[in-house]
């Protein structure tokens, strides 16, 4: 909060419920012992709490009109939203350590809860706006942003305060793929009416424009937040995204331009990370960049 020290909860979301398969509920424990709380506090982080939540990992469910395994999605959505309305009426920011991206979802129904007037900046490399009823998959790890804005009327975007959760005016869509089919829709994006959007190509061509300019924006609201999924960087720089997006997204130098503007974001609340399945490292290296660039991310939010 500005003009204050941030103290942090680190929530810790061990879900790959909405995905397309199990490893990303790996991701907040890797993490963890790879020291994430520790290196957030060197860098000048505080940290005043560390929470999990128990492992809930994808099931070969059936698949239903509101998605795979909606009722659990929406059950571990709902838990992350009581975890971050609490936190933050405790006057706590949040980091939620997915986890897949319906994780997101939840998060910020929590602060809306608290904070109706949130502008929320959506750093994935997929749109998200798919329809769980006529996807391929049903996955609803593709529906984040159509959910948040209610475009389906599906039973993840009907968990908050509000229907829709936000208005198109609340959100900003970064660096998403305009050319996969499953999650791009160009005439429902216009319709959407978003405050602002760049797909990965803009984003690439300006990232600090466009990041400053999404930052501008944020601070124009009461809070703001952050979901950044890891498959915005392309996977051939950094092939850490449970589903691998090569050949798109944003370079790996350009999201640590991007991340560190959105999070400096003087009224920043909430930072969602999701989408990384740590098993796709064998090595540890890629690990090692994505803490990286998270650490100094949210350190240079400081204020
Ligand atoms: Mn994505």
């Amino acid at each position: 909060m500005p003009g204050t020290v941030r103290e942090w909860l680190i929530l810790e979301a061990p879900s790959s419920v909405g995905a397309h398969h199990a490893g990303q509920e790996r991701t907040p424990i890797v993490l963890h012992d790879l020291g994430l709380v520790q290196r957030l506090e060197a860098a000048g982080v505080h940290v005043a709490q560390v929470s999990r939540l128990p492992v809930t990992p994808f099931a070969d469910a059936e698949r239903q009109r509101d998605g795979r395994d909606a009722a659990r999605v929406v059950e571990v959505a709902l838990t992350v939203a009581d975890e971050v309305a609490s936190a933050i009426a405790d006057g706590l920011d949040v980091l939620v350590v997915g986890g897949d991206c319906t994780l997101s979802v939840g998060a910020a129904a929590g602060l809306l809860r608290h904070e109706p007037d949130l502008a929320l900046a959506y750093l994935d490399g997929d749109a998200d706006l798919a329809d769980p009823a006529t996807s391929s998959g049903g996955i609803l790890d593709a529906t984040g942003a159509g959910s948040l804005l209610d475009l389906h009327d599906r039973s993840l975007g009907h968990i908050g305060p509000t229907r829709p959760l936000l208005q198109g005016s609340q959100m900003a869509l970064l660096g998403y793929d305009e050319t996969d089919p499953g999650t791009f829709d160009a005439e429902l994006l216009a319709a959407a009416g978003l405050a602002i959007t760049a797909p990965d190509h803009a984003l690439r061509a300006d990232p600090a424009g466009v990041a400053a300019r999404t930052r501008t924006w944020m601070e124009s609201a009461t809070v703001s937040a952050v979901h950044f999924d890891v498959d915005s960087i392309d996977s051939g720089q950094l092939p850490l995204a449970n589903f691998p997006h090569y050949g798109t997204g944003i370079g790996l130098d350009d999201a640590r331009l991007v991340l560190p503007q959105l999070c400096a974001a003087t009224n920043l609340r909430l930072l969602s990370l999701t989408e990384v399945n740590p098993g796709h490292d064998t090595t540890g290296v890629y690990l090692e960049r994505y803490l990286d660039l998270v650490t100094s991310a949210l350190a240079g939010s400081v204020s």
